[in-house]
């Protein structure tokens, strides 16, 4: 399937929903809006639903939403696009949507992704799901203005981590290049989306500092989260989830591990590695998926048994990429 196809393909429909991943983040709530916007501008009925309100660091952005719980529950759409979802259960409750539309788009950049929508368009050497969306809305004729231009560079800025992970290309720069002519103010956005920290998740990451325990030569390091000091601090997913990335910055380790107990008996376990582990097919492994140097799983088990299991499979990677 060519970007071209998906792009007449979508030229077809008149009544399109967009669908970004459950808990959305930077690159599939930007892709969303972006290609909403785009699609507006061809005069297009466009919605994006989501289960949650997006997190309140991407409240700047343009683009509205609507919430699935807000949808009458007879809505049904022409198309639904699918966005930065590796497999259907990202969806969640909005699977229903999904099955009841005539057409399926499954755009996305994970390796693991799975094929599920009627026509699908993975490309996983893009940096993000941001990239794609771009060219497709230039191939949809569509040119790009701020607001657009603001939403692609939050995909595709947040997917690389600033543009410093190993999966920022020359091409992420020529689009990143092109965004920047309809002058729009990437310190402002940088600020917002990377420099701003709230008092709480300050005060967690003290905390979660004390906790780190280290494993394999100190190659491995995890943080646990049990579901209690969860509750008793009133944590959000936002204040949780960008602490995924601090056991990988300290020197010496290869795998950084964020478990996270969401419910008594329901951990979600966050991968990142630096240089040679591929923590994709680790979370595949049980159930999960992602990136070569980010993924995700969620398992169900204590948090005891979790860090066990989990912990055992990093280090047999490890042993077995040392020997290589
Ligand atoms: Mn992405």
């Amino acid at each position: 399937m060519t970007l071209n196809e998906i792009a007449e393909i979508i030229k077809a429909r008149s009544n399109i929903a967009i669908l970004p991943h459950i808990h959305p983040d930077g690159d599939c709530i930007g892709s969303s809006f972006a290609l909403l916007l785009a699609l507006q501008m061809l005069k297009k009925e466009v919605t994006v639903v989501l289960e949650e309100n997006i997190p309140q660091v991407y409240s700047f952005l343009t683009g509205k939403y609507v919430k699935l719980s807000d949808l009458p529950s007879n809505t049904k759409f022409d198309m639904v696009i699918c966005l930065d979802s590796g497999d259907e259960h990202r969806l969640n409750h909005r699977i229903d949507l999904f099955n009841s539309s005539d057409v399926t788009l499954n755009i996305d950049h994970h390796i693991s992704n799975t094929m599920y929508a009627k026509y699908n368009y993975v490309d996983s050497a893009s940096s993000a799901t941001g990239e794609i969306v771009y060219d497709i809305i230039n191939l949809l004729g569509v040119t790009i203005d701020k607001d657009i231009a603001v939403n692609l560079y939050v995909a595709i800025s947040t997917d690389t981590g600033g543009f410093k992970y190993s999966n920022t290309t020359s091409k992420t720069h020529r689009i990143i290049a092109e965004l920047l002519e309809t002058n729009i103010n990437i310190a402002e956005i940088n600020r917002r989306i990377f420099d701003t920290v709230s008092l709480e998740k300050l005060k967690l990451t003290a905390t979660a500092i004390d906790w780190i325990e280290f494993y394999e030569n100190n190659k491995i390091a995890a943080i646990a989260l049990p579901y209690d000091i969860i509750q008793k601090e009133g944590l959000s997913d936002e204040d949780s989830d960008g602490l995924a990335n601090l056991p990988r910055n300290i020197e010496g380790v290869e795998v950084g591990l964020l478990f996270k107990e969401k419910e008594p008996g329901e951990i979600k376990v966050s991968f990142r590695s630096n240089q040679y582990v591929d923590v994709s097919k680790i979370a595949i492994s049980f159930g999960g998926g992602g990136h070569k140097r980010a993924s995700g799983c969620t398992l169900h088990m204590d948090m005891i048994e979790a860090k066990k299991q989990v912990i055992e499979s990093v280090k047999q990677t490890i042993k077995q990429e040392v020997e290589k």
